[in-house]
């Protein structure tokens, strides 16, 4: 069975709080119940996108400019709708997003300091009146989840920035869920995990009841 309507869901949450682990979970809830779905990621989901991708995470010497960053995230960003997003949900099958623009809110807005008004621009410039239907937001004490990435081993080029930079990534992504309460769900991720996916579950409930 296929759900008659796709749903476009998002997973956010700062490092280590957990996205990929309960990715998985999200993925079994809608297999479980007989509804389409596609799971990507954000930066990347598409050949094009992932190699931005690899360009964005990979440590260099070079500072990278904060435009050029956002930049980057935005031109993966278009890529990935017009390539994946927007043709499955036209088909009916949900997609399921591991990180989507409030993470540019997050990191490039608070972490990075770019100019909110900046990356709204961007935002209706490369997507329109497109946004999720849903977005869940892992939320970790910044030194939990940084414990938590920091024992996965090699560090990326987000995960090699400090604790204030988590913490301004953690600000936004709170202040932007008590902003607009009928998008997000904020799901406390420093519990165990079996909370964690019982606190989800409850969520997909709630959205997806009347697809199954
Ligand atoms: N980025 C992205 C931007 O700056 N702007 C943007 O617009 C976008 C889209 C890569 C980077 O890109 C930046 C932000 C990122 O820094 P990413 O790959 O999604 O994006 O980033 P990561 O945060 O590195 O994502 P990961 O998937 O690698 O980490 P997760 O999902 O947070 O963590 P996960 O599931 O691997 O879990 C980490 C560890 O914790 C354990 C797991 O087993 C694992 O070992 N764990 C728990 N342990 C105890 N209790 C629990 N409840 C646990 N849940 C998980």
């Amino acid at each position: 069975m296929s759900a008659s309507k796709g749903l476009f869901i998002t997973l956010e949450g700062g490092e280590g709080a957990g996205k990929s682990t309960n990715m998985a979970f999200i993925q079994q809830y809608f297999t479980e119940r007989g509804l389409s779905w596609v799971a990507t990621r954000e930066p990347g989901g598409t050949p094009l996108a992932e190699e931005i991708r690899a360009v964005l995470l990979q440590p260099r010497d070079e500072t990278v400019a904060s435009d050029a960053e956002l930049l980057l995230m935005f031109a993966a960003r278009a890529q990935h709708i017009e390539g994946v997003i927007k043709p499955a949900i036209a088909k009916g099958t949900s997609v399921l997003c591991d990180r989507f623009t409030d993470a540019t809110y997050a990191y490039q807005g608070g972490g990075r300091g770019v100019s909110m008004q900046r990356i709204q621009a961007l935002e209706e410039f490369v997507l329109g009146a497109f946004r999720p239907d849903l977005t869940i937001y892992l939320d970790v004490p910044t030194e939990v989840g940084m414990a938590r990435a920091s024992a996965r081993g090699e560090l990326d080029r987000f995960e090699r920035e400090q604790g204030e930079f988590f913490e301004r990534v953690r600000a936004v992504y709170l202040a932007r869920a008590q902003a607009q309460p009928t998008r997000y769900r904020v799901v406390d991720a420093s519990q165990a995990l079996e909370d964690v996916q019982r606190d989800l579950a409850a969520v997909l409930d709630q959205f997806c009841g009347d697809l199954a």
